[in-house]
């Protein structure tokens, strides 16, 4: 076996800058405020921090739509406060890894606002500009967030593609210059000492030629592109050069957001041979609970499957295993809270499942990514009505989904949103009983989860048995035992509709994980050598087989 790279070992904490913790009391969280809080991310013991976008942005998409990669949005303070981040990050041996947004830019980036001034700028074919075809657009493309992909611009008489929001133009990555420009941009951080990039839709970088329509389901106005935008025909080939001219230059961690990716794709993607990217993040297993109406996409309050579930992670950890790398993540600051969504967030279960589902991530082949709050097993944001939700995709959807379409009432899309949508991620962090939770001493952004007098990191911080400690505990374990990054995977009883449970096998040793994820008393009779040694449980003690509500532990023992 070849020997393990360091961030196969490695744990990363995502940051989402704007809710983690305001400094300057505008409602904002902001880089100074990270900086105070690191000796926080220090005590769990992550290695990493992946910080969502920073840069200079109109704030379309919350950072997503840049307007000049390589200033800091004063929101989230200076060039220097980010210098001074980095230093201090690196001072604790925490890395950086920054959030690479080159699928698109912000409308108001300066290439843009050159291409759109005339149809023979210079920069035209930065972007993707289509003449309209029979006075409509040029292909039946709906965009992520909602409607058509393609905007008019009446000055020239041509549409642009955006397959996010208006305000996010696609870039043009068959022109030479575009990809030459974005590697120097790059270059230019991994100068400055970054360590890696999160690389968001990576996969779609490259359009498929001619742009044909997408198969449209039958009722629906416009068509989701992602089967021809992902993996597109030049993805690999712009990956390897990005990789010569720049990943190479610095040893980095890189993962790609790889929307739409298939196992197939992510190989090359995440190959061992190291010629594109170190790892990818793929999205079927937050696909599972999609709603069964193309046109409805993720809005459903439906709970996930476990068959399912297990069918599908196994074959990611059986697919990429020895020849590719996986990330391992339920969370994010596009998806809902996993306590609320694949555990129970009532206050007799809430910690208990959440150290479940933590156990069964955590033991899995690949890197893990813990999303702020989630070591503290935060929960969706119930209290939050229409006037409260910042969320561009869950604005854009009721306006589509409810006024236009009418494909179901207000309420039940508020009951999707509760169950779906991205601000139950993005609320502040709860740090504390204190004012706005110890966020900050102004108003905050977004409204606070009503929820933080009892979930906070004080309160997980003085509680030996908290959702954090166990997060602690589950890095610590990754750091001591290479037989977490390196055991083979090996699922026990796949038709267990209640229990997940599966070996990591290595040649002297091995791991059996189990997670009862039901609320129920069950047992089992998975043979487990009396000498065994307990790693780890969310339950104080061990009644062997005998598996209590959410009850999830791993045991070690020689083969
Ligand atoms: O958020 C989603 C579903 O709720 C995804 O479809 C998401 O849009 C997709 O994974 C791409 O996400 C990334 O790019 C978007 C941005 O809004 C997301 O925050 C980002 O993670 C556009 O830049
Ligand atoms: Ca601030």
């Amino acid at each position: 076996t070849s020997a393990i790279k360091w961030w196969q070992k490695a744990v990363v904490y995502q940051i989402y800058p704007r809710s983690f913790q305001d400094s300057n009391g505008d409602g904002i969280g902001d880089l100074k405020g990270i900086q105070k809080r690191l000796s926080y991310v220090s005590k769990l013991g992550a290695d990493v921090i992946w910080l969502n976008p920073i840069y200079q942005s109109p704030n379309k998409d919350n950072g997503y739509d840049i307007s000049d990669y390589q200033a800091i949005n004063p929101e989230f303070g200076t060039m220097q406060d980010f210098d001074d981040l980095l230093a201090a990050a690196h001072a604790r041996d925490i890395k950086i890894v920054m959030d690479l947004v080159v699928n698109h830019s912000s409308d108001q980036h300066k290439w843009f606002i050159e291409s759109r001034s005339s149809k023979d700028n210079d920069k035209r074919d930065f972007y993707i500009w289509r003449d309209p075809v029979d006075g409509h657009e040029p292909n039946n493309w709906s965009s992520f967030f909602s409607g058509s992909a393609w905007k008019f611009d009446e000055k020239s008489g041509q549409y642009y593609l955006h397959l996010f929001v208006e305000g996010q133009p696609d870039l043009n990555w068959k022109n030479d210059e575009l990809r030459d420009q974005v590697y120097q941009m790059m270059n230019w951080w991994v100068d400055k000492g970054i360590d890696g990039f999160r690389m968001d839709v990576i996969s779609m970088i490259s359009k498929p030629d001619g742009l044909p329509d997408a198969p449209l389901p039958a009722g629906n106005t416009y068509a989701n592109p992602v089967s021809l935008t992902a993996n597109g025909p030049h993805v690999h080939e712009y990956l390897r050069e990005m990789r010569q001219k720049v990943l190479n230059n610095a040893e980095l961690m890189t993962v790609g957001e790889t929307s739409g990716v298939d196992i197939e794709h992510a190989r090359k993607y995440a190959g061992i041979d190291g010629s594109e990217l170190n790892m990818v993040f793929q999205f079927e297993h937050m696909g599972l609970d999609d709603n069964p109406n193309p046109a409805l996409g993720k809005w459903d309050n439906q709970p996930v499957s476990l068959l399912k579930l297990k069918d599908n992670l196994s074959k990611w950890q059986t697919e990429l295993e020895g020849n590719s790398w996986n990330s391992l993540y339920w969370d994010n600051h596009d998806q809902p809270r996993i306590v609320s969504r694949f555990g129970n967030d009532s206050a007799e279960y809430r910690e208990v499942s959440a150290k479940m589902l933590a156990t069964l991530l955590h033991f899995m082949q690949g890197t893990p990514y813990i999303y702020q709050g989630e070591e503290l097993g935060m929960t969706n944001a119930y209290n939050l009505g229409w006037d409260d939700f910042d969320d561009i995709e869950i604005i854009n959807g009721r306006k589509f989904i409810v006024d236009k379409e009418k494909l179901v009432d207000n309420d039940t899309m508020l009951d999707y949103v509760h169950y779906k949508g991205r601000d139950n991620a993005r609320t502040p962090m709860q740090w504390s009983t204190g004012k706005n939770a110890g966020f900050t001493d102004g108003t905050p952004w977004l409204k606070l989860n009503d929820n933080f007098e009892t979930i906070n990191a004080t309160a997980a911080l003085a509680d030996e048995h908290s959702v954090f400690y166990h997060y602690q505990k589950l890095i610590k374990l990754r750091h001591e035992l290479d037989l977490m990054t390196t055991g083979h995977y090996e699922l026990i009883d796949p038709a267990d509709d209640q229990v997940y449970t599966y070996k990591r096998i290595g040649d002297d040793q091995e791991l059996l994980i189990i997670n009862n994820f039901t609320d129920q008393d069950l047992e089992r009779d998975y043979p487990v050598p009396a000498d065994a040694q307990l790693l780890i449980s969310n339950y104080q003690d061990d009644l062997g087989l005998k598996l209590r509500p959410y009850e999830a532990k791993a045991y070690l023992y020689q083969r």
